[in-house]
C-alpha cells in the first residue's frame, strides 16, 4: 500500500505479535493513519501481515474510554489517582504488602512495565506482580533457566533462513507469526529448506510442511526423548552438558507408542533432524501451555545441547514469543518469579543490588503469586486490592467464569485499559483511560532480542494517559515521589539500561548499559538493536562458545519422564484444544474494530471431525453446546478432518462483548505446569451435544445491535454491525423484539412463511436499508455479503429474498482480507477461469498478493475444488 500524504512517515513497531515488525505510519489528518511495512526494519524488511496492514482501521476514538471513572461515574485524574493510592496504602498498612497485587501484560511497553515492577517489588515490597505472560511464555522461561541458567533466547530470525531443517512444534506460524512464516516460506522456495510441523491439528502452517506429525496431544516430550535416544544411537552426541547420562537414560526408557504416531513417520522425523547440523526447532503454545510445558521445552533443548546445535548460524531451539513485548516484560522482571534485568529474586546478592540501585525502602524477598494462584487469592480474600493493566483476564484466564467472579468480589479493583467495555473493565470500581498503540512512546523487545521503538503519531484521546505515567502518579501519591519522578519514557529507559549494567556486572545475560546515559534526542532516533549491548558485550548469538550462565558454566540437560496426557472422563469424553485465528488478536478489543478483519471468521466456532459430527448428529454450520466441569459454551460447528476424532478445536477470541456464549476459556480447567505455573490452556475435557435451536437469525443494522438470546455473535461492518443469533424458544411476537434489537420505533417490512418457519424483516428509512433480520428454523441461509453490501444504501425491493441474483453475485465469506475477496468469487474463478495455482488466483483476483496471509487458504480452496467434499466448508458462516 502506498502512502499518499506528503507528511514524513513515522517509524514505529506493530503492537501485535512478537515478530515485532517495523511499521511506517502517516497521520491522514482526520484522526486516522496510513500504514506500511518499514523496509529498513530487520524483523520484516517491509512486509506486514493482514493484522499489521489493517492497523489504520483500529485507531481513533471509536468506543474509547476518555476519562477516569469511579463506580461508573466520571472522575478527575486527581480523584482517581488519590483513591487508588489511598486504598492500596490503607490495605498494605492494615494487611501487609502481600495483600495487594498487580496483574499486567506482555503488551505493555518496557517503560510501563518497568514502572509497575519497580512500584510493586521495590516500594510496596511484595512480588505479587504477575502478567499474562504467565499464560504465554512461563514454561519457556522456566525451561531456559533450567537448561541455560538464564532466560536467554539464543537465536536470530535469520537462523530460520540459514537452516536446512526447520521444525515447528506447537506453533501455527502462518497465522500467529505470519511475517516469520513468510520469511521461512521464501527461504524454503529459494533453497529447499525442509519443514516439519508437529501439531495434533493440520493447520494452515502445514501448507509448507514436508512432514506433518499429528501427534497425540501432550506427547511432545516423548517424541523429543525418542529423538534424543536416536541422536545417541547415531553417535551424534558431541557435547557433555551436565546431566547428559540421566537425560539419555530417561530418553532410552521412552516408548514410541505414547506419541500415537506411526513408526514410519517418527523415522522420517528422526532422519530429517539428524540428517544435517543446521536445524532450528521453533516452539510456541502447543509446547508452553501444557501441564508438562517446561518438560517439553527441556526435552527439545536437550536435543540441541547434546548435538551442540545451538547459538550457531542456522541452528538452535527457538521459543517464539506471542505478545509484542513478552520479551521486554521478562527483561524488566514482570513475572512474580523474577527480579529486574533477569536477576534472581531468590538470590540475596541480586536483591541487594536492585534495592541499592532503586534506593528502595522494602524489597520483595520471595516470589509472589503466579497468575492462577493470584486469582485464587483474590477469590478467597487474601488479595484485597488488585490493579489489572493492559489485559483482559475475565476472558483469557482458564476458569474464566470463576476468575470473573473473583474480580467482581474483590474489595478494590482498578483496571487500566483503552476501553471501559471489556469484560474485565466492567467488573472494576476504578477504570483508568490508557493511551494505546500510536499514541504512546516507548520500547518493545521482539522474539530475537531486538529492541525497537514504538513512536507516538496521534494525540492522546480525551484525558487518556500513558501507563507509566499513571503508575508513577500512584507511586508518588503513595509517598515515593522521588523514585517515580520521570518526565518522559526516555528517562525510564535510561534508568532500566543503567540497572542492566548492574545486572551485567553480576554475570547476567541481559545488559544494555551502552544506553544508560541515553539522551532524549538519542532515544527519539534509537534504531532497532539486539541485546546484549554494553561496553563489553555485543554478541549476536549466545552459547556458541559453550559457556552458559549456570554455576558450572556448562549447560544442563534434564532427565525428562514424559507425563501421561491429562485424562478425559465418561461425562466429558472430548479433548478440546484452543488457540488462535488468522485475523483476530486475543479478546478483539482492537481487531474487532476493523470491518476488514472481522469478515474472515465472524463467529466463535468448534472444529469437529466428520466422524464425531456424524455420531453427535451435528450438521455443518449448526450449533453445538459444549460443556466442561468449569463452564459451558455454544459454538458454530465447522466439520473438518483437520482435527482428529475426539480432539475438537475452538478459538479463544470471543467475549461477553462479542459473543457471550462463546467464551472458550470458561471451559478450561485451572491445571498448571508444576515448574512454571503456566496454565494448560490447550486442554479442556468437554461434552458436546447439539444445541436445540428453535430459530436461527442473521441481523444487520447501521447502529449497534442489542440482542439477548442463547447465542449471539456480533461483528462490525464497514456500514454498521451484524449479528448471528439463535434461541431455544421463539418469541411470541417478533415486532417488539426487532424494534428493541435495532432501537427503531417504526413498522418493519415483513416477509413471512409460517409453514417453513421463515421470517424476514427490514427497516427502510428514506429509501435506505437501516436494519434487517432473517429468521429460519435452520441456520439462516442468507447471502450475507449481499445483505451486508446493501446496508445503508438504497434498499432494493428484493433484499428480503436474501439471495444473489444474476446481476449481483454473492462474495461469500472473506478469504483475502486485504482485497476483500470472498470464497465464492475464488471458487467461481477456479471453476470458470481455470485458475490452477495460488499465483494465478492472485493475478486474476488480486487475492493473496498483498500480505500473503491467506495463501494457505487459497491453496486449500484449490484442493477443495479438485476434491469436492460437501461436509467440509472451508470457512464458517459462509452463506
Ligand atoms: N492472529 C493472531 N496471531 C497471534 C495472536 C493472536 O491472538 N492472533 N496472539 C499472539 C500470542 S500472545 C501468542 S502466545 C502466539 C501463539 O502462537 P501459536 O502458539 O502458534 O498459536 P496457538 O493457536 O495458540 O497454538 C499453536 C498450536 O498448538 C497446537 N497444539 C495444541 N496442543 C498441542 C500439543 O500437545 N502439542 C503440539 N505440538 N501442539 C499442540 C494447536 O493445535 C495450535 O495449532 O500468537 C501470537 N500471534
Ligand atoms: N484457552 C486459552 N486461553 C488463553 C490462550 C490460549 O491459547 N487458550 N492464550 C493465552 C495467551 S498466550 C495470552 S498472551 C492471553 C492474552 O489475553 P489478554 O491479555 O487478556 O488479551 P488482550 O485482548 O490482548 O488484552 C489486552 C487488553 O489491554 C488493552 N490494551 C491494549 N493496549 C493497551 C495499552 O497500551 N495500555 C492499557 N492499559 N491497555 C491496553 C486492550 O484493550 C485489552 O483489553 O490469553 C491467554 N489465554
Ligand atoms: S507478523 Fe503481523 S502481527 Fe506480527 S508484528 Fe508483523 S505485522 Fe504485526
Ligand atoms: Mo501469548
Amino acid at each position: 500500500m502506498t502512502i499518499q500524504s506528503p507528511r514524513p512517515a513515522i517509524r514505529t513497531t506493530c503492537p501485535y505479535c512478537g515478530v515485532g515488525c517495523g511499521v511506517l505510519t502517516t497521520p491522514d489528518g482526520s484522526g486516522g493513519l496510513a500504514v506500511a511495512g518499514d523496509p529498513d526494519h530487520p524483523a520484516n524488511f517491509g512486509r506486514l501481515c493482514v493484522k499489521g496492514s489493517a492497523l489504520g482501521e483500529t485507531v481513533g476514538l471509536k468506543d474509547r474510554l476518555l476519562t477516569p471513572r469511579i463506580d461508573g461515574q466520571e472522575a478527575t485524574w486527581d480523584q482517581a489517582l488519590d483513591l487508588v493510592a489511598r486504598r492500596f496504602s490503607d490495605t498494605i498498612a492494615r494487611h501487609g504488602p502481600d495483600s495487594v497485587a498487580f496483574y499486567v501484560s506482555g503488551q505493555l511497553l518496557t517503560e510501563d512495565y518497568y514502572a509497575a515492577n519497580k512500584l510493586m517489588k521495590g516500594f510496596i515490597g511484595s512480588a505479587n506482580i504477575d502478567t499474562n505472560s504467565r499464560l504465554c511464555m512461563a514454561s519457556s522461561v522456566a525451561g531456559h533457566r533450567r537448561a541455560f541458567g538464564s532466560d536467554t533466547v539464543p537465536g536470530l530470525y535469520e537462523d530460520l533462513e540459514l537452516a536446512d531443517v526447520v521444525v515447528l512444534v506447537g506453533s501455527n506460524l502462518s497465522w500467529c507469526h505470519p511475517v516469520l512464516y513468510q520469511r521461512l516460506a521464501a527461504a524454503r522456495a529459494a533453497r529447499g529448506t525442509r519443514v516439519v510441523v508437529i501439531d495434533p491439528r493440520r493447520t494452515a502452517t502445514c501448507d509448507i510442511a514436508d512432514l506433518h506429525l499429528p501427534l497425540a496431544p501432550g506427547s511432545d516430550a516423548a517424541l523429543f526423548n525418542l529423538l534424543l535416544a536416536d541422536i545417541a544411537r547415531r553417535g551424534l552426541v558431541s557435547e557433555t552438558p551436565d546431566g547428559l547420562d540421566d537425560a539419555l537414560a530417561a530418553a532410552r526408557a521412552t516408548l514410541p507408542g505414547a506419541t500415537g504416531l506411526p513408526h514410519s513417520a517418527i523415522r522420517q522425523f528422526l532422519d530429517l533432524w539428524c540428517g544435517g547440523d543446521r536445524v532450528v526447532t521453533v516452539y510456541s503454545q502447543g509446547i508452553n501451555q501444557s501441564d508438562s510445558g517446561t518438560d517439553k521445552v527441556n526435552a527439545i533443548i536437550n536435543c540441541h545441547l547434546a548435538t551442540g546445535r545451538i547459538g550457531r548460524p542456522g541452528m538452535g531451539p527457538f521459543s517464539v514469543t506471542g505478545q509484542p513485548n513478552a520479551m521486554g516484560g521478562r527483561e524488566v522482571g514482570g513475572l512474580a518469579t523474577m527480579l529486574a534485568c533477569h536477576l534472581d529474586i531468590e538470590n540475596p546478592a541480586h536483591r541487594d543490588a536492585v534495592q541499592g540501585f532503586w534506593h528502595a525502602p522494602r524489597m520483595a524477598a520471595k516470589p509472589g503469586l503466579k497468575a492462577v494462584d493470584m486469582f485464587r487469592a483474590v477469590e478467597d480474600g487474601r488479595i484485597k486490592a488488585l490493579w489489572i493493566i493492559c489485559t483482559n483476564p475475565a476472558v483469557s484466564m482458564p476458569q474464566a467464569d470463576r476468575v470473573a467472579a473473583a474480580i467482581k468480589g474483590c474489595g478494590f479493583t482498578v483496571v487500566s485499559d483503552m476501553f471501559a467495555t471489556t469484560d474485565t473493565a466492567r467488573l472494576a470500581q476504578v477504570v483508568l483511560p490508557a493511551t494505546g498503540w500510536g499514541e504512546k512512546d516507548g520500547t518493545v523487545t521482539n522474539s530475537e532480542r531486538r529492541i525497537s521503538r514504538q513512536r507516538r503519531t496521534l494525540p492522546a484521546p480525551g484525558q487518556a494517559r500513558d501507563d507509566w505515567r499513571i503508575i508513577a502518579g500512584v507511586g508518588a501519591r503513595m509517598g515515593w515521589a522521588d523514585a517515580f519522578a520521570w518526565d518522559h519514557p526516555a528517562d525510564i529507559f535510561a534508568e532500566h539500561a543503567a540497572l542492566s549494567g548492574v545486572a551485567g556486572a553480576l554475570g547476567g545475560d541481559f545488559d544494555i548499559s551502552a544506553h544508560a546515559g541515553i539522551t532524549r534526542g538519542a532515544y527519539d532516533t534509537l534504531e532497532p538493536f539486539l541485546w546484549p549491548h554494553s561496553a563489553r558485550r555485543r554478541n549476536r548469538r549466545f552459547f556458541a562458545d559453550g559457556r552458559f550462565h549456570t554455576p558450572s558454566g556448562k549447560a544442563r540437560m534434564l532427565a525428562i519422564a514424559p507425563r501421561a496426557p491429562q485424562p478425559v472422563d465418561a461425562a466429558h469424553p472430548f479433548r478440546l484444544n484452543t488457540g488462535r485465528v488468522r485475523d483476530h488478536w486475543h479478546t478483539m478489543t482492537r481487531t474487532g474494530l476493523s470491518p476488514r478483519l472481522s469478515r474472515h471468521l465472524a463467529e466463535p466456532f468448534l472444529e469437529l471431525h466428520p466422524a464425531d459430527a456424524a455420531r453427535l448428529g451435528l450438521a455443518p454450520a449448526s450449533l453445538a453446546k459444549v460443556t466442561s466441569p468449569e463452564g459451558r459454551a455454544i459454538l458454530r460447528v465447522l466439520v473438518t478432518d483437520r482435527v482428529a476424532p475426539g480432539h475438537p478445536f475452538a478459538p479463544i477470541h470471543w467475549t461477553g462483548e462479542t459473543a457471550p456464549s462463546g467464551r472458550v476459556s470458561a471451559l478450561v480447567p485451572g491445571t498448571v505446569d508444576p515448574a512454571s505455573g503456566q496454565p494448560a490452556s490447550k486442554f479442556a475435557p468437554v461434552a458436546i451435544a447439539p444445541f436445540a435451536a428453535a430459530w436461527h437469525g442473521f441481523a444487520v443494522s447501521t447502529r449497534p445491535i442489542r440482542a439477548d438470546c442463547d447465542y449471539c455473535a456480533f461483528a462490525r461492518l464497514a456500514s454498521g454491525y451484524q449479528a448471528e443469533l439463535a434461541g431455544s424458544t421463539a418469541p411470541e411476537t417478533w415486532t417488539d423484539v426487532v424494534q428493541a434489537m435495532f432501537g427503531i420505533d417504526a413498522e418493519p417490512v415483513v416477509v413471512q412463511d409460517r409453514q417453513r418457519g421463515i421470517l424476514r424483516m427490514a427497516f427502510v428509512e428514506g429509501g435506505h436499508l437501516r436494519a434487517a433480520l432473517f429468521v429460519a428454523r435452520e441456520p439462516a441461509a442468507v447471502a450475507r455479503s449481499l445483505v451486508v453490501s446493501a446496508l445503508g444504501t438504497d434498499a432494493r425491493a428484493d433484499i428480503l429474498a436474501g439471495r444473489a441474483g444474476q446481476d449481483r453475485p454473492d462474495e461469500g465469506a472473506i478469504v483475502c482480507s486485504c482485497f476483500q475477496v470472498g470464497v465464492n468469487t475464488i471458487l467461481r474463478g477456479i471453476a470458470t477461469q481455470g485458475l490452477m495455482t495460488v499465483d494465478s488466483i492472485g493475478q486474476a483476483l488480486s487475492a493473496g498478493t498483498n500480505c500473503g496471509s491467506c495463501r494457505p487458504e487459497l491453496k486449500s480452496l484449490l484442493d477443495r475444488a479438485r476434491h469436492p467434499a460437501p461436509d467440509r466448508p472451508a470457512i464458517v458462516g459462509s452463506a
